[in-house]
């Protein structure tokens, strides 16, 4: 099924034909009409009878035609020349020569040394992290990185530490209250469990609010989602542990805490209030830059429920703390109680993975990361990755266990990982780093190998990560709607074919695929998702349906259920104690009243982290990633719209393009990620943008657990650059 069918016509003027397939720029996973003639996408739109999305579609899945047709994009892999060239090679010598050196890396340094990164091109197809998972264990090799380690990976996290709540917290459906933390999902149709997903946003969010539901959002900018808000929070950056302890602290004080279900499922609760006593509303509302009226209200209005959850996004998961914030965000829905009780239906059907017991009752705490060890910082692997944040340290570090090799699937780490001169230096530093992109990024302009993938709309594919998160059992498969365009491979394809050469397997769930004779995506595809709530096959003939009658039904906690939560582990509650008498510890030494400004990440409409900044329909000549800043501020400064400002942190100098915007917090600058390109110095900044990961440093205030890199909140100072006459 891997090559799609096409209607040939005789006719010149050839009628399109018209498909059903869903897009897959980013995880929202929208379901899509795509007119093709002549194998050639020329439209996309939405599907207006969907029951979830209602024809929902966004500006970036829009230009899926242009992306198709670029004429820049590279259709065949490329190999470097000696002078630092490209030279078009065809997959099979390419494959050839990277397993050859695969295998002299593995005979010299052992399999540890190869690694691989899979970034957000790759995790839109739903088998390129399963593939890469499984060429590391053929291997043997624990490298295995992809760009969850660097985007909120304490979620996952938090509820080890604190213990779970085995049927999951409430749904968003039905709630009566939600706060949103530092996410913004009008933008980047992106929210945590419980929180207004990427389905058609903008309506479902006007229907909750005209049935009564009260949102809370706590971003230091006035965001498209803050404009629903009840009450909107205009936190001070990187301050989000100190408001939430001060809303515990408000709502024990208050009594305001589910006493029944803390009696019987939570532990440690004088603890947890003897650590959230110093919090008071003064002192917290004094760090936040916040009115004290609002943030008990705030509470108050949260604590009033009955139903909802608080969640967060990547602006206080990108901060420094985001443990601790998340730890704090997750007491805070428990001492409300806000699980799904016995009997509840979950909203969404879970129907790409295993059935998993649902009972209403606490998984026992565990410790968080218990992985092998990083060879940086102490820091160790969790669920089954290495923390990216330390790939740098791992290539440039000597030692047994160096990084010797690097496949990158469909990322941008030269300007989306932290620390950007390092991360330049440990791509210049390996032997081999080979690239599976379509454009030539600036990570791509490092490659020994460039590898050209299929795009979206030339695979078979299940909407693997929205699978958590639809508000209804609902799935959707495609088969590829166009034939491949050029010798373009799978990401899958890369990684079967280097471990076939290899000698290797790919152990996926449902087992390795025969190593001799290429497999389809479809046999990978089955493998991947084995055993799967709802079979796949089903799932095939089964599109865009929703199943009410799949929602997963809560069952009764086992008799004698012992396991509690435990709201506070000593680490957590030591760092809790350092928040009031150390400001986040971002850069250690570094004198915060030299670095005034915090400056923040957000997502743009029009592109996906540097996905789309190539298309001139989206990144507009002229707009890359301006330096937001409040008119006052900009005043202040002597800085004029469009002027460029020099933003300097403890660790590298910047250079943005201002642009006045009132919804930012004064002291705030806003600004996206993954622009600039591979110089150090921004001359060209005007037309490439800023790499703000130049900003920060690998090994100062980095969390303790998950190695996050401070890549929000940070501490800098601001003025007008000089322009050279
Ligand atoms: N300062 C700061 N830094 C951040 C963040 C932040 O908020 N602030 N956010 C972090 C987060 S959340 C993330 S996820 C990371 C993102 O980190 P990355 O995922 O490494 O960065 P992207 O820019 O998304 O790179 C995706 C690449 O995939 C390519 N691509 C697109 N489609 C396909 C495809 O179908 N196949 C293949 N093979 N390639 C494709 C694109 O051309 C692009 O080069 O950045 C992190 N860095
Ligand atoms: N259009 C578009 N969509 C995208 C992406 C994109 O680049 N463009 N990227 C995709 C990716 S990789 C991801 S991970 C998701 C992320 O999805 P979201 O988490 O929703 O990302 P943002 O829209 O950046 O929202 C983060 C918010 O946090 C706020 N913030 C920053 N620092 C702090 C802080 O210290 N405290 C608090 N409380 N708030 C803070 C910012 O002002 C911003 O409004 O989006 C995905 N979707
Ligand atoms: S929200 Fe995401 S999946 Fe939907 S159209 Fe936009 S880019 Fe595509
Ligand atoms: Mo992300």
């Amino acid at each position: 099924m891997e090559h799609a069918s096409t209607t040939t016509t005789t006719n010149a003027a050839a009628e399109p034909q018209t498909k059903t397939t869903f897009c897959r720029v980013c995880h929202a996973s929208c379901p899509m009409e795509v007119d093709v003639v002549d194998n050639r996408v020329i439209a996309v739109r939405g599907v207006i009878d969907d029951p979830l999305f209602e024809g929902y579609t966004c500006i970036k899945g829009r230009q899926i035609p242009d992306q198709m047709a670029d004429p820049n994009r590279i259709r065949g892999p490329l190999r470097r020349r000696p002078d630092g060239t490209f030279e078009a090679v065809g997959s099979p010598e390419a494959l050839d020569e990277i397993a050859a050196e695969l295998r002299r890396i593995i005979d010299t340094y052992g399999p540890r040394a190869v690694a691989s990164y899979t970034g957000t091109g790759g995790y839109q197809n739903s088998v390129a992290v399963p593939a890469a998972r499984a060429f590391h264990q053929g291997l043997d090799s624990v490298s295995f990185y992809t760009s969850v380690t660097i985007d909120q990976p304490a979620k996952g996290l938090a509820g080890l530490r604190l213990g779970g709540w085995e049927a999951g917290y409430q749904n968003f459906t039905d709630s009566d209250v939600h706060m949103a933390i530092g996410y913004n999902s009008m933008v980047s149709s992106y929210a945590p469990i419980g929180g207004l997903q990427g389905t058609n946003p903008f309506v479902v969010m006007r229907r909750r609010k005209a049935e009564g539901m009260k949102l809370i959002v706590i971003d230091p900018r006035r965001t498209e989602l803050a404009g629903f808000a009840d009450i909107h929070l205009q936190i001070r950056p990187g301050e989000d542990p100190t408001l939430l302890a001060g809303m515990i602290r408000i709502v024990l004080e208050e009594g305001l805490q589910d006493h029944e279900f803390c009696e019987r499922w939570v532990d440690q609760m004088d603890e947890l209030a003897a650590a959230v006593e110093p919090f008071t509303l003064d002192v917290v509302a004094e760090r936040c830059q916040l009115d004290p009226d609002d943030i008990v209200a705030a509470a108050r209005m949260f604590a009033a429920g009955p139903k909802g959850t608080a969640g967060t996004g990547t602006g206080p998961n990108m901060a420094s703390r985001s443990s601790l914030t998340e730890h704090l965000v997750v007491v805070l829905n428990t001492v409300l109680g806000r699980v799904n009780r016995e009997g509840d239906l979950l909203e969404n059907g879970l129907l790409l993975y295993p059935e998993t017991p649902l009972r209403a009752q606490v998984t026992a705490p565990r410790s968080p990361a218990n992985g092998p060890p990083s060879r940086i910082r102490d820091l160790r692997g969790y669920r089954g990755e290495m923390p990216t944040a330390a790939l740098a340290e791992e290539i440039l570090t000597p030692g047994e266990g160096r990084v010797r090799a690097l496949i990158v699937s469909g990322g941008n780490p030269a300007v989306a990982f932290p620390d950007q001169e390092l991360t330049l230096e440990a791509l210049a530093d390996l032997e081999l780093l080979v690239v599976i992109d379509y454009r030539m990024t600036p990570t791509a302009e490092l490659a020994d190998y460039v590898i050209a993938p299929t795009l979206a709309l030339e695979r078979a594919d299940v909407p693997h990560l929205m699978d958590r998160w639809f508000r209804q059992p609902y799935t959707n498969y495609t088969e590829p709607v166009v034939e491949r365009d050029g010798d373009v491979l799978n990401e899958w394809e890369v990684f079967w074919e280097l471990a076939s050469r290899l000698g290797s397997t790919l152990p996926l769930p449902g087992g390795s695929p025969d190593m001799s004779a290429r497999p389809s995506t479809d046999e990978i595809i089955d493998r991947s998702y084995a055993g799967s709530r709802m079979p796949l096959d089903e799932v095939r003939a089964n599109q865009r349906v929703v199943h009410p009658h799949l929602r997963p039904v809560v069952q009764a906690a086992d008799e004698g259920a012992t396991a509690k939560f435990t709201p506070a582990p000593d680490d957590l509650m030591a760092e809790l104690a350092t928040v009031l008498t150390e400001a986040p510890s971002v850069f250690a030494g570094a004198d915060p009243a030299e670095f005034p400004f915090r400056l923040v990440s957000r997502r743009l409409k029009h592109v996906l982290n540097s996905t789309g900044t190539e298309l001139p329909g989206l990144a507009r000549k002229g707009t890359t990633n301006p330096a937001y800043m409040h008119p006052d501020d900009l005043v202040e400064l002597g800085l004029g719209a469009g002027d460029l400002v020099e933003i300097r942190s403890p660790r590298a100098v910047v250079t943005g393009v201002a642009e006045p915007a009132d919804d930012v917090k004064r002291g705030v600058i806003s600004m996206a990620h993954s622009w600039g390109g591979r110089a150090l110095t921004d001359e060209k900044v005007r037309d490439i943008g800023t790499p703000t990961s130049r900003l920060v440093s690998a090994d100062a205030g980095h969390d303790p657990v998950t190695g996050m890199v401070v890549s929000s909140a940070i501490p800098v100072a601001v003025r007008k650059a000089e322009v050279p006459a």
